[in-house]
């Protein structure tokens, strides 16, 4: 038997893209990680204008966003009474700002959906040596992010550098589940959507739905229980990645601005295989999406909407574990994009499309899912069969495109990436 997702769950699959926003003490001195010794003095960003981070994610599709409220080294963006290593101590706006308050409230006016990062190692707070008043401060510090800024729509617990500690998690979840209980929970803690397992943004066929494990960080093998129970639980994949090889803002990283081609590549293989794909585009140090990371976005968007502005949907007819579909007469195609119905879990995990009337399939895959892209030569033709193995399960829609683009975009990157990922011996 699948296991079924919840409603909240299901939306969140849904909302299939987001942006992920680094933001920090690290900005101002082209760090990705510090230790929680360096001076507030230089965090000012001085045009900071949250409003123009929303207003690029939803101007490009996106359905959240996620910005780092504390990363590793504990500055908050916010003027928390938990410590004075924040924003209060900070020149920008005389010590009176909060960047969490400016998001939330772009959020709110944009109508986009709000998530915050907290990472639970802090290499600042002293207490962090002494678990039990860790775990108090750390309840402290999600409790005040929990009932000052609105609705969340996600939380991300971020492993890195907890690999082999061990957090209150309950007491830590009773927080989220008191103030916020429709927010996602990324990956730790009680969670109900997990880590792909790479930071590439990538996903794979098959994309399995149902997990009773989850890597934590990409520092260690060690696997920790998706529940306490260790029974097999719903936690679809998020894909994160940064849009240039620095999470951060950097001043010296341009060069490695992902192509087009690349985050197309990314897109077809995260939302394209049924996860989620949450972008890093990270504000610079006035306070703004780099007006490079941005032209780069315009023109993948502008990419995508021409790809599939134009959408065929068949009319599909189930008959017994497959389905006949047809389109509006004969139609030429090279990408199909298909829908499984969730409500009741996972279903399908084998499936080959064929030419209606042809033994010889065009096309097949493993999962569908959310989202199922597959991409072939051109097709043309009115009807198709499509084959699976699972009698109960519902494809809801069929959509064929003619994009011209009859190759996996980015295939040589795709290549590369699966002989680096079998080098690593990599799982996701
Ligand atoms: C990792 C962190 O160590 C990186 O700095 C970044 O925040 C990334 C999203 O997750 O685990």
């Amino acid at each position: 038997m699948a296991i079924k997702p919840d409603k909240l769950q299901l939306a969140w699959q849904r909302a299939e893209t987001g942006i992920f926003c680094h933001f920090g003490i690290n900005t101002y001195y082209a760090k990705e990680w510090s230790d929680g010794t360096l001076d507030p003095c230089e965090f000012n960003p001085a045009k900071l204008n949250a409003r123009q981070w929303v207003q690029t994610a939803k101007d490009n599709g996106f359905k959240y966003m996620i910005l780092t409220a504390k990363h590793h080294d504990g500055f908050c963006l916010w003027p928390t009474e938990t410590t004075d290593y924040s924003v209060a101590s900070s020149p920008w706006k005389d010590g009176k700002g909060d960047v969490v308050a400016e998001f939330a409230e772009a959020c709110r006016e944009l109508n986009m959906q709000m998530g915050l990062y907290l990472s639970p190692w802090d290499r600042h707070e002293p207490c962090y040596a002494d678990k039990e008043a860790y775990d108090k401060f750390y309840e402290r510090q999600l409790t005040e992010l929990c009932t000052k800024y609105g609705e969340l729509f996600e939380l991300w617990f971020d492993g890195a550098g907890s690999e082999g500690r061990k957090y209150d998690w309950d007491s830590i979840m009773a927080v989220k589940d008191k103030y916020q209980p429709q927010a996602m929970i990324f990956n730790m803690g009680h969670p109900t959507i997990r880590w792909v397992g790479n930071e590439d943004g990538l996903a794979a066929d098959p994309c399995n739905y149902e997990v009773n494990e989850l890597s934590i960080s990409a520092f260690t093998t060690a696997r920790e229980e998706a529940s306490r129970t260790n029974a097999r639980i719903y936690l679809p994949p998020e894909c994160d990645v940064a849009i240039r090889r620095n999470w951060f803002w950097q001043p010296d990283d341009l060069d490695s601005l992902k192509t087009v081609e690349h985050l197309l590549g990314i897109y077809y293989r995260s939302v394209g295989f049924g996860a989620n794909l949450l972008l890093n585009v990270p504000p610079n140090r006035d306070g703004l999406l780099d007006e490079n990371d941005v032209a780069r976005l315009v023109e993948t968007t502008a990419e995508l909407n021409k790809r599939f502005a134009k959408p065929v949907p068949g009319k599909i007819v189930k008959q017994g574990s497959g389905y006949a579909v047809e389109f509006p007469g004969n139609i030429e195609f090279d990408h199909l994009v298909l829908r499984e119905n969730l409500e009741n879990g996972q279903q399908i995990f084998d499936y080959k499309i064929y030419i209606d009337g042809e033994s010889e399939p065009f096309t097949a895959g493993n999962t569908i899912g959310n989202k199922k892209f597959n991409v072939f030569k051109t097709a043309n033709t009115g009807k198709i069969r499509i084959e699976t193995d699972s009698e109960c399960a519902n494809i809801t829609s069929v959509e064929a495109f003619k994009t011209g683009h009859e190759e996996f975009p980015g295939v040589g990157y795709f290549l590369d990436y699966d002989q680096w990922k079998k080098k690593a011996g990599k799982k996701m």
